[in-house]
C-alpha cells in the first residue's frame, strides 16, 4: 500500500479535501498578489522526514541530539540566502527559522525596541501590513505606532510627509515595505530620513523579495539595518519567514526568534527554503520575474483601455490595485462574483477609501501565480477581458456560465501540477503508477 492509499484509507475526509484543493488550484485563475505555486522540489522537502526533528537552537548549538542532518540543511539555507542577495557573511547575518513573516517582524521589534517605543510604518489602509503598527496587532498594542500614507494626488509614497512625521514623532524604528503598493520603494530616501532622527531602518520586503533577488527592484541591503521577508510570495518558496541583518545584530536576532518567540524550528520548511533559494539563483527565475512585471503592466494597460482607474496610475512590480468606483461596484461584490466564475483575488482598500475595510472600493491583482502557470501577455489580456465581462454582467447567469467555461478552458491549457509527471504529486492523492521525483 502506498502513501496515497494509506491516507485515503485512514482519513478519507482529509485526503478528499487535499484532492479538492488540487482541483481548485488547477481550475482557478489565482490573482492573489501574495500567493504562488511552489515547485515539486520545494514540496518534496516540505513533505520529508525532516518534519520529525526537534532542533531548538542553531546549527552546532542545539538542545537535542541527532541534529547533524538538519544542521547541514540549515547551514545551506543560511549560506544560500546571503548568496541569493549578493551579501557577504562577513557583513551580514541570516536567520531562516521564523515560521512566518509576522514572526520574523515580531523578532525585529523584540530586538530593537522596548515596549511602548514609537515606530513609523505604512498605514494598513494605504497598503501597509498588520505588523507595521495596526492598532489591534501586537505592533499597535505593545508599541506606539505612527502611520504614513500615500500622497493624495500621486498615490505614491510621500517622502516629505514621512520625513515630517519622523521629525515630529522621533520614532525609534522606521518601517519600509508594503502589502499593496505598486511603485518602487526608495530605500535610500528612507535611510536618509532614519539617519536624521537616529532611527533603525527596518525593511519588510515580503512582497518584492523575488524581484529584489533578480535585480528587478532596488535592493534594500545597502540601507537597512534589518530586512525581513516571507518566502512564499514572489520568492516562490514554502510558507515561512526569514531575517537578514547587519552582522552586529545577528546574535540578538537569533535570540529573539529562539528562545524569544519560537521553540523548535520547522526543519522541513527550512530545507525547503534552501531549495527555493537555489531555484531563485537559476537564470530562469530572472526570466520569470521579468514576465511577472510584464504581465502586471499589460493588465494595467488593458484595464485602463476599459475605463478602470488604477491606484497610483500603474505598476512597477507584481501587483496593482483597481479602483472600481467608476463601475459602481464594490470590492466585496467584485471579489464574490469573480470567485463564482473561477477568478480568485481579494477586495482591497484604495487610498482614503470611502467604504469600510470589509467592503472596499477596490481589488488587488497580482501576477506571480498566473505567471508561474505560464500565462504571458496574450493570456493576461484575456484575463482582463474575463474580469471586465464578469463585473459588467454580474447578474446575468447565462453570461457568467459562458465565462466560467472560458476560464476552465484557459486553466486546462496551463496546468499548474496536473499531468506533469516530473512534478511532485501530493502523497494523499497520487496513485501506484505515479512516482515521487
Ligand atoms: N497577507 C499578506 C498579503 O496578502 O499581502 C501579507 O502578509
Amino acid at each position: 500500500m502506498n502513501n496515497s492509499q494509506a491516507l485515503k484509507h485512514y482519513d478519507a475526509a482529509i485526503a478528499l479535501s487535499i484532492e479538492r484543493e488540487e482541483e481548485r488550484i488547477e481550475s482557478t485563475i489565482n490573482l492573489i498578489a501574495s500567493e504562488n505555486y511552489t515547485s515539486d522540489k520545494v514540496m518534496a522537502a516540505t513533505s520529508s522526514v525532516m518534519t520529525n526533528k526537534y532542533a531548538e537552537g542553531y546549527p552546532s548549538r542545539r538542545y537535542y541530539g541527532g541534529c547533524q542532518n538538519v544542521d547541514t540543511a540549515e547551514n545551506i539555507a543560511r549560506e544560500r540566502l546571503l548568496e541569493l542577495y549578493g551579501l557577504s557573511s562577513e557583513e551580514f547575518h541570516a536567520n531562516v527559522q521564523a515560521h512566518s513573516g509576522s514572526q520574523a517582524n515580531m523578532a525585529v521589534y523584540f530586538t530593537f525596541l522596548e515596549l511602548g517605543d514609537t515606530v513609523l510604518g505604512m498605514d494598513l489602509a494605504a497598503g501597509g501590513h498588520l505588523t507595521h503598527g495596526y492598532k489591534i496587532n501586537f505592533s499597535g498594542t505593545f508599541y506606539s505606532p505612527v502611520s504614513y500614507g500615500v500622497h493624495a494626488k500621486t498615490e505614491e509614497l510621500d517622502y516629505e510627509e514621512i520625513k515630517a512625521l519622523a521629525l515630529q514623532h522621533k520614532p525609534k524604528m522606521i518601517i519600509a515595505g508594503a502589502s499593496a503598493y505598486s511603485k518602487i520603494i526608495d530605500f535610500k530616501k528612507f535611510r536618509e530620513i532614519a539617519d536624521e532622527v537616529g532611527a533603525i531602518l527596518f525593511v519588510d520586503m515580503a512582497h518584492i523579495a523575488g524581484l529584489v533577488a533578480t535585480g528587478q527592484h532596488p535592493s534594500p541591503f545597502l540601507y537597512a539595518d534589518v530586512v525581513t521577508s516571507t518566502t512564499h510570495k514572489t520568492l516562490r518558496g514554502p510558507r515561512g519567514g526569514i531575517i537578514i541583518c547587519k552582522k552586529e545584530w545577528g546574535t540578538k536576532i537569533d535570540r529573539s526568534i529562539m528562545p524569544g518567540l519560537q521553540g523548535g524550528p520547522l526543519m522541513h520548511h527550512i530545507a525547503a527554503k534552501a531549495v527555493a533559494f537555489k531555484e531563485a539563483m537559476e537564470p530562469s527565475f530572472k526570466e520569470y520575474q521579468t514576465q511577472v512585471i510584464k504581465n502586471a503592466q499589460t493588465m494595467v494597460t488593458e484595464f485602463k483601455k476599459r475605463g478602470y482607474r488604477i491606484v497610483s496610475n500603474g505598476t512597477d512590480n507584481h501587483l496593482f490595485v483597481v479602483d472600481l468606483r467608476s463601475k459602481k461596484i464594490t470590492g466585496k461584490i467584485a471579489e464574490q462574483v469573480l470567485e463564482s466564475v473561477g477568478i480568485s483575488l481579494n477586495k482591497n482598500c484604495i487610498p482614503n477609501d470611502p467604504e469600510k475595510p470589509m467592503i472596499t472600493s477596490g481589488i488587488r491583482i497580482g501576477t506571480p501565480a498566473i505567471t508561474t502557470r505560464g500565462f504571458k501577455e496574450e493570456q493576461v489580456k484575456q484575463v482582463v477581458d474575463l474580469i471586465d465581462r464578469t463585473l459588467m454582467n454580474k447578474e446575468d447567469e447565462i453570461v457568467l456560465t459562458k465565462i466560467t467555461h472560458e476560464i476552465t478552458q484557459l486553466c486546462n491549457a496551463f496546468p499548474v501540477y496536473k499531468g506533469k509527471k516530473e512534478f511532485f504529486i501530493n502523497p494523499a492523492t497520487r496513485t501506484e503508477s505515479e512516482t515521487i521525483l
